[in-house]
């Protein structure tokens, strides 16, 4: 299909990590020297991680996007391009594009989500590897044939590729073949990992050695749990104490008549206790404390009004008699 000349959108999923951003760069990129008029849209911004990339590669883009405002710009030729994701309802409030443009092309290496494919929907043209192990490496392969990658978008590929592949954790047989390829278009791998790095700042350093100045910890059914309490970064926080060793953190915070506890656990918590956060100890805690919250398997937090009673000795009690009772 030809994109010459076409106005196309390149969306990435929510919260763009830096896979989404690099592969969403170097094709609003290749896109753009085809003289396609272009639109870039991180919905929701982009991750923690994506930050430092983003002022990094100095890239201009929308966080929000109004079908409204742009209704002008688009039309019936349009091509909307979905980056590192392939659930219309990944795209946040730009999910509204997926169902009012004529062509969409999902570049992705997620495997595919029911929601595009149980309609067989003749608009989308999917170009979803699922043994990639990253976009970047993907867009790599699409684009090297037809674009000169040059040493910026080699740079941003390398940074998105460490990302996803958690720093050469998971690979596939290509990887290595792709990071040295673009390392000879002149990647700079430095300023890659540097992209992908986060600096603490004094506060989150701070918060992190009080937390476990003041840690209490406690072992039941041999998991070691880790308590504590802080005023912020209570996500930076739980992390650290999981770093330290703990199975599973618990991390409080109390501001005015508000309390708010953030848990994180280990993988190998997860999955020989069969006890997720996000799916039993938040709406277990929620009934005791009479909180709401949500999350994940292995990282989750709840918010509610204070209650009577130490809060440190709730939540240790209730942890443990979860623990005692087991997931059944
Ligand atoms: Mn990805």
């Amino acid at each position: 299909m030809g994109l010459r000349g076409r106005k196309t959108v390149v969306v990435t999923h929510k919260n763009a990590d830096p896979d989404a951003i690099a592969s969403a760069f170097t094709i609003t990129r290749f896109l753009r020297m085809q003289k396609s008029h272009t639109l870039l849209i991180f919905p929701q911004g982009v991750n923690e991680a994506g930050k430092n990339m983003l002022s990094n590669l100095n890239i201009a883009y929308e966080k929000y996007i109004l079908v409204m405002k742009y209704r002008h710009v688009l039309d019936d030729e349009s091509v909307l391009i979905m980056i590192d994701t392939n659930n219309p309802e990944n795209l946040s409030e730009a999910s509204k594009l997926f169902s009012s443009t004529n062509t969409v092309i999902v570049i992705d290496h997620h495997r595919p989500h029911p929601l595009l494919f149980m309609r067989r929907d003749s608009r989308v043209y999917p170009l979803i590897i699922p043994t990639y192990t990253s976009c970047s490496e993907l867009v790599y392969d699409l684009l090297n044939d037809v674009y000169p990658i040059n040493s910026l978008e080699a740079t941003a590929l390398l940074a998105g590729i460490v990302y996803d592949t958690r720093r050469f954790l998971t690979i596939m047989p290509r990887t290595f073949e792709i990071v040295s390829e673009l390392l000879r278009k002149g990647g700079d791998y430095r300023r890659a990992i540097s992209m992908i790095t986060r600096e603490m700042d004094y506060s989150e350093k701070m918060a992190r050695l009080k937390a476990a100045q003041r840690m209490k910890i406690f072992t039941c059914k041999s998991y070691i749990i880790a308590i504590s309490h802080v005023g912020a970064f209570e996500g930076s926080v739980a992390r650290g104490i999981i770093e330290l060793g703990a199975d599973l953190a618990i991390v409080y915070s109390i501001r005015k008549n508000m309390f708010r506890v953030t848990l994180r656990s280990t993988g190998r918590f997860y999955r020989e206790t069969g006890i997720s956060i996000g799916r039993d100890l938040i709406p277990y805690l929620s009934r005791v404390l009479n909180a709401s919250g949500g999350g994940h398997d292995n990282a989750g937090s709840l918010e509610g009004y204070r209650v009577g009673g130490d809060l440190e000795e709730i939540l240790e009690k209730t942890v443990c008699k979860l623990l005692a009772e087991g997931n059944s």
